[in-house]
């Protein structure tokens, strides 16, 4: 059987360097290996409130974002979830086989809901009952996960095998975690003890997939950083999430160990790791920031790379929902 890997990424803002080095980056290499759907996921994103304006605009900027990667249409398929609706056909069926229960002990959904659980959307609560969804419309293997999406992994193998216990049948897969190396959280450039993200107010508290040179010398100058000198070794960096952050992009960017680039830079100020992560920013992330430039500037071209997606995942998707409804027990034309 052909492992089939299913990702997503929400259109609530343009990509950054955390996107890219926790996830993307994995995506163009799994491209290789799996057969792989990848899905700009709006319907995702309206679980907190989108300008209608801006999430077309930030589907478009994602879609090109992730091609500008390395992400190939031609070999992977690159479509926007709204666009099939299977998504929330089987969304829909999938609420009523996950439980309340489960879902309560969500601890995404706490921390997005906080305090003010009462007025957050139903959406947001059944997030995971969707996620599940995208996955298994297409009866997917595998997904590549990071910390905070293994609890709705996990989620998705209970609905799959609910499912397939109340039905009486051996349909769905149950959906294995990928865990492509050594995870990179990258955090804010501002508060290394927050997560780098599109959502922060703050522009310069992350690197984004658009930045050109100036700006990446301009945020990584200003990142936050201690008074102290690199450790040369890494448990020295244990209670200096700033300075943790600074090397840990630098030993994703450039393949290397952290403790390599501690060995590397051991004794050396921020003043002149900062622009030697620069130089290395800049080298790597300036062919994608051209590329994400280039296809900006044609969203005609982006909108038919989507649109041809759609039509691939819809092709996937459809023989499986039918499958679905007959299981279910839903009459069908
Ligand atoms: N800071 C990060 N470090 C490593 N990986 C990250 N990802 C996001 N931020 C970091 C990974 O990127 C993928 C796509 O994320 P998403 O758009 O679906 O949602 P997110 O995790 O909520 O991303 P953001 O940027 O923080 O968006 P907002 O501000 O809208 O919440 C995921 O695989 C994620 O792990």
């Amino acid at each position: 059987m052909t492992a089939t890997v299913f990702s997503g990424v929400q259109p609530t803002g343009n990509l950054h360097l955390g996107n890219y080095l926790g996830a993307i980056r994995n995506w163009v290499k799994m491209q290789d290996d799996y057969d792989c759907i990848y899905g700009i996921v709006d319907m995702h994103a309206i679980t907190l409130f989108q300008q209608p304006a801006e999430l077309r605009a930030h589907i478009r900027e994602v879609a090109a974002a992730v091609i500008a990667c390395g992400v190939d249409p031609q070999r992977a398929i690159l479509f926007n979830q709204s666009q099939v609706s299977g998504h929330a056909e089987l969304a829909w069926i999938f609420n009523c086989v996950a439980r309340m229960g489960w879902l309560s002990r969500m601890t995404q959904f706490k921390d997005k809901a906080g305090k003010h659980r009462e007025r957050a959307s139903v959406g947001l609560f059944v997030y995971p009952n969707l996620m599940a969804a995208d996955i298994l419309l297409y009866k997917g293997t595998h997904v590549p996960v990071g910390e905070d999406q293994k609890q709705h992994l996990e989620l998705a193998r209970d609905i799959a095998q609910k499912f397939n216990v109340d039905y009486e049948v051996d349909f769905f897969p149950l959906p294995e975690p990928l865990i492509l190396g050594e995870a990179t959280r990258v955090m804010s450039l501002k508060d290394g003890g927050k997560k780098m993200s599109k959502s922060d107010p703050a522009e310069a508290s992350r690197i984004n997939l658009a930045d050109g040179p100036d700006d990446i010398a301009r945020k990584i100058r200003k990142a936050r950083t201690d008074a102290e000198p690199l450790p040369g070794d890494p448990k020295g960096l244990a209670d200096r999430a700033e300075a943790r952050n600074l090397v840990g992009i630098y030993a994703a960017l450039s393949d290397l160990t952290v403790a390599d680039v501690c060995a590397r830079f051991d004794g050396a100020q921020f003043s002149s790791f900062k622009q030697a992560l620069t130089d290395l920013a800049v080298e790597k992330l300036g062919p994608i920031s051209a590329e994400f430039a280039r296809l900006r500037a044609d969203p005609g071209h982006v909108e038919s790379i989507l649109n041809r997606g759609a039509e691939a995942a819809r092709q996937r998707a459809e023989p499986v929902l039918r499958q679905v409804k007959e299981i279910v027990g839903f009459l069908q034309a």
